[in-house]
């Protein structure tokens, strides 16, 4: 379901979802470089709603995985997510992300170093697997042939193998120091993550004029990071 945007925004006004963190910190220059400054740091402020230079264009501060949902609905006109969380989502509602190569990392499979998963597949072993990232771990043993119980969590899956509650973990990589401090090894690289652009369907055609440059500024200075 899309909202009517006339119960939304009118149509010159723009409201752009962001999460905290390194999300947030990479899409300011990107921002900057369509001319939209954001005049408030939601390190430190606990407003929810930022201003920017622009008296038509807001910013709201929500959870990374709660993005997609905001501009699926209409309540953001465009959102910046990673596709992690987009694959999660599913993508409903949302028109044709651009690729930021912003907040790039790596889905990978962890384990404790010592565990031997490549026997353990070999074996056709059902492995326990915990993870934040039901759908696309789920796809990816299903493509691999490797039988898995999947174990949902929110956060700190690195743990999971440490206290016995799963054989692998499914998670984010970047510089690996995460899994090295708790003694854990990448045994499976699953796929690149970037942050996408995603505008919601009926913004695009409501607001198109308002929008297009704006998404032609920011696709533009995103290339140039590629
Ligand atoms: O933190 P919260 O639960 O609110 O939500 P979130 O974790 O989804 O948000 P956030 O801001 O942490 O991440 C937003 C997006 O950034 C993610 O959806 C990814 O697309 C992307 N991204 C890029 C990352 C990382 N790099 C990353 N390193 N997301 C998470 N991590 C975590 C990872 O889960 C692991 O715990 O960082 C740790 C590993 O980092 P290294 O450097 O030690 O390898
Ligand atoms: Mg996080």
């Amino acid at each position: 379901m899309i909202l009517d945007q006339s119960l939304a925004d009118p149509a010159d006004r723009l409201t752009l979802a962001l999460s905290k963190g390194r999300i947030f910190e990479e899409t300011v220059p990107l921002l900057r470089a369509a001319g939209i400054e954001v005049t408030e740091d939601p390190e430190t402020s606990r407003k929810l709603i930022l201003e920017t230079n622009d008296p038509q264009v807001r910013v709201i501060i929500i959870r990374a995985s709660d993005v997609p949902t905001y501009v699926q609905y209409g309540a953001a006109d465009i959102g910046v997510a990673g596709k992690d969380v987009l694959l999660e989502h599913g993508g409903e509602g949302l028109y044709q992300p651009i690729d930021l190569n912003i907040a790039r990392c790596r889905m990978s499979v962890a384990v404790q170093n010592g565990f031997d998963y490549a026997s353990a597949v070999r074996q056709g072993a059902r492995l326990r697997v915990a993870t934040k990232y039901l759908k696309t771990a789920r796809e990816h043993f299903a493509t691999k042939g490797v039988h898995v119980d999947l174990i949902k969590l929110y956060g700190s899956m690195e743990l999971g193998p440490l206290v016995g509650l799963s054989d692998a973990i499914v998670d984010m990589v970047s510089t690996g120091s995460t899994l090295r401090a708790n003694n854990l090894i990448e045994v499976e690289h699953i796929m690149e993550i970037s942050a996408r652009l995603v505008v919601n369907q009926a913004a695009l055609k409501m607001k198109r004029a308002r929008l297009q440059p704006i998404l032609q500024a920011i696709e533009k200075a995103a290339a140039a990071l590629a």
